[in-house]
């Protein structure tokens, strides 16, 4: 029997919070590889969640804002997604949770390809059911009962498969709503950043120099917010994992675990996502699966590599009928040998009009139509606080401007 795959996508999560989910970190970080290097294809909900759907960048899906449902079913994007491919493999597939933002407006759709369709619509509590609505009260409910789905979904394939999942709870995103249990379990978390009110901004673009300095008591509360309702997806992850292995189906299960975006508290005077630095582009990423070696890893990867990655696990071409933009992570998964793995990587915001290069230790940072740009070497300034400002960028600049024009083979051909 092929190998199931789940994809847990949690919503608003900084790459560093990972460590507080102790749960989470013993049975599957350890369990499985972690990249220090993940990063959304563009820290925003919506244009993140569709190119994880598509394996396409947001220059190529063209969903740049989070009225993002329309314009992707306009398109045509929905009709060839992971999901539609891992069904035509022959696999169960169903999702549970957030789906793309916009869905709010059009709740009665049910995107092709999934044959289960929990999908959690706004923030009054309603949810999707196949395209029935129910009212479960409020959206923290409405997130329960998306899990609770998805673990009825699982016991029901103990004897059956395989299946594809996506399970999508709009945890940590705020308004915060820890449960009872969690809800003291960060009062006391401090929070004081290297970066927090860059003191320095005059190495920053122009139109950030003059940001005022953040409250540190208001991003204190949010970040305790932030942690204590991931203690609840912590026990909820912990759940599932029991489900699946009392179900005998965890040694024949592949689970990723990313964010949609990561989030800024007051680092650079920056608040939520949507930039280019590190806390708000990076994203936490791991990968537990069968016959996977534990390890940390330095490989640059990306939302748009989930995709490939599915359809190749279950045996299909990922290239077949469209090229993706993200590759495969199957075969370096399995042997643990990333040497010919993409050398550099892009992660852009196409309504903000900016793009980040990654390779090495540098990154690259360009402001297009405002003809400015930041550089960063994250060996020796990991917290992003001195941009430097005489470097020769002319490589650099043409690579982007190429890979912003490019998909497919074409763009991977550039990572090279
Ligand atoms: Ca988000
Ligand atoms: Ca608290
Ligand atoms: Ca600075």
């Amino acid at each position: 029997m092929a190998d199931n795959v789940l994809w847990i996508i949690s919503d608003d999560q900084m790459r560093s919070s990972l460590r507080t989910m102790d749960k989470t970190w013993k049975r599957l970080v350890e369990k499985g590889v972690r990249f220090r290097r993940g990063y959304a294809a563009m820290p925003l909900c919506g244009p993140a969640r569709a190119s994880m759907l598509t394996s396409r960048y947001p220059h190529d899906h063209g969903c740049h804002t989070n009225r993002t449902h329309q314009r992707f079913v306009a398109q045509g994007h929905d009709r060839d997604t992971v999901a539609t491919r891992m069904r035509g493999a022959g696999y169960d597939t169903g999702y549970f949770g957030k789906y793309m933002n916009g869905l709010v407006t059009d709740p009665e759709y049910v995107a092709p390809g999934w044959g289960r369709w929990i999908a959690t619509i706004g923030l009054e509590g309603q949810v999707s059911v196949d395209g029935e609505i129910r009212d479960v009260g409020s959206q923290k409910a409405s997130d329960d009962f998306a899990a609770d789905r998805l673990g009825r979904f699982v016991a029901r394939h103990s004897d059956m498969g395989p299946w594809f999942a996506v399970w999508a709870p709009s945890t940590p995103h705020g308004p915060y709503t820890p449960s009872p249990e969690h809800r003291d379990d960060f009062d006391d978390v401090q929070w004081d950043p290297p970066a927090f009110n860059e003191a320095d901004m005059s190495d920053k673009p122009t139109w950030l120099r003059g940001l005022p300095l953040k409250d540190r008591t208001r991003m204190r509360a949010e970040l305790e917010g932030k942690l204590e309702e991931l203690q609840d997806l912590d026990d909820q992850v912990a759940r599932l994992l029991d489900v699946l292995w009392r179900t005998d189906q965890l040694d024949r299960t592949w689970i990723f675990f990313v964010s949609d975006n990561g989030f800024l508290l007051g680092e650079h005077r920056l608040v939520a996502k949507e930039q280019p630095y590190e806390e708000s582009a990076g994203i936490p990423f791991v990968v537990r699966g069968p016959g996977v070696e534990p390890s940390v890893r330095d490989a640059f990867v990306s939302q748009v590599d989930l995709m490939p990655t599915a359809l190749d696990i279950a045996g299909l071409d990922p290239d077949a009928g469209r090229e993706l933009s993200g590759r495969s992570m199957l075969g370096p998964l399995r042997s643990g040998d990333w040497s010919s793995w993409r050398r550099r990587l892009m992660v852009e915001n196409t309504f903000l009009n900016w793009a980040l290069l990654r390779q090495g230790s540098t990154a690259y940072i360009e402001h297009h139509e405002r003809d400015e740009w930041e550089l960063y070497d994250l060996a020796t300034d990991p917290h992003q606080l001195v941009s430097r400002r005489s470097a020769d960028i002319a490589q650099l600049s043409a690579r982007v401007t190429q890979m912003r024009a490019a998909r497919g083979r074409a763009l991977r051909a550039l990572e090279e």
